[in-house]
């Protein structure tokens, strides 16, 4: 069982379907199931994004204020993605812990997807499968306090 006050607040941002959604419902031991993200979401210590945040330029700048109120700002790319949204080095404007998170790892290797999240600035990289649980203890303990 997570307590919220244990953990970290984060913040998830990547391109729709990426699975941040389905990583915060196994991170926070849900049942998996499908849920579109029309707006911010605050459950607690996680804040889900839409993805158009991240996609529609406009828009990007209100993912930079909502990283004012996380502790960590996790990026996400899936496994099998091929093109990542985030430009190089783009962590050095953010002033909070930024990691990496490659999703969907039961669909390709993870390699080209670490090798963006590691140029647009992420030190920490974590491979999961939300579906199976694959990696999920990894991330959930690094976003406990
Ligand atoms: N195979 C697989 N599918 C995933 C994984 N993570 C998410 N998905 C699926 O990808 C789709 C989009 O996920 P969702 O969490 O809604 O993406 P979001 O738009 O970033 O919130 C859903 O059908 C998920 O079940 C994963 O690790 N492996
Ligand atoms: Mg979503």
């Amino acid at each position: 069982m997570v307590r919220s006050e244990d953990m970290k607040k984060t913040l998830l941002v990547g391109r729709h379907g990426v699975g941040k959604t389905t990583l915060k419902q196994a991170l926070r031991g849900e049942r998996i199931r499908y849920e579109k993200t029309q707006y911010m979401l605050y459950d607690d210590w996680l804040i889900d994004s839409p993805g158009e945040y991240a996609e529609v330029h406009g828009l990007g700048a209100a993912l930079a204020i909502y990283s004012y109120e996380a502790d960590v700002v996790a990026m996400l790319i899936a496994a099998n993605d091929d093109y990542s949204l985030f430009p190089p080095n783009v962590a050095s404007m953010i002033n909070r812990d930024v990691i990496g998170i490659v999703t969907k790892i039961d669909y390709a290797p993870p390699d080209k997807a670490i090798a963006w999240l590691r140029n647009s600035g992420c030190r920490r990289i974590f491979c999961v499968n939300s579906h199976t649980g694959e990696g999920i203890d990894e991330v959930r303990r690094y976003l406990t306090k």
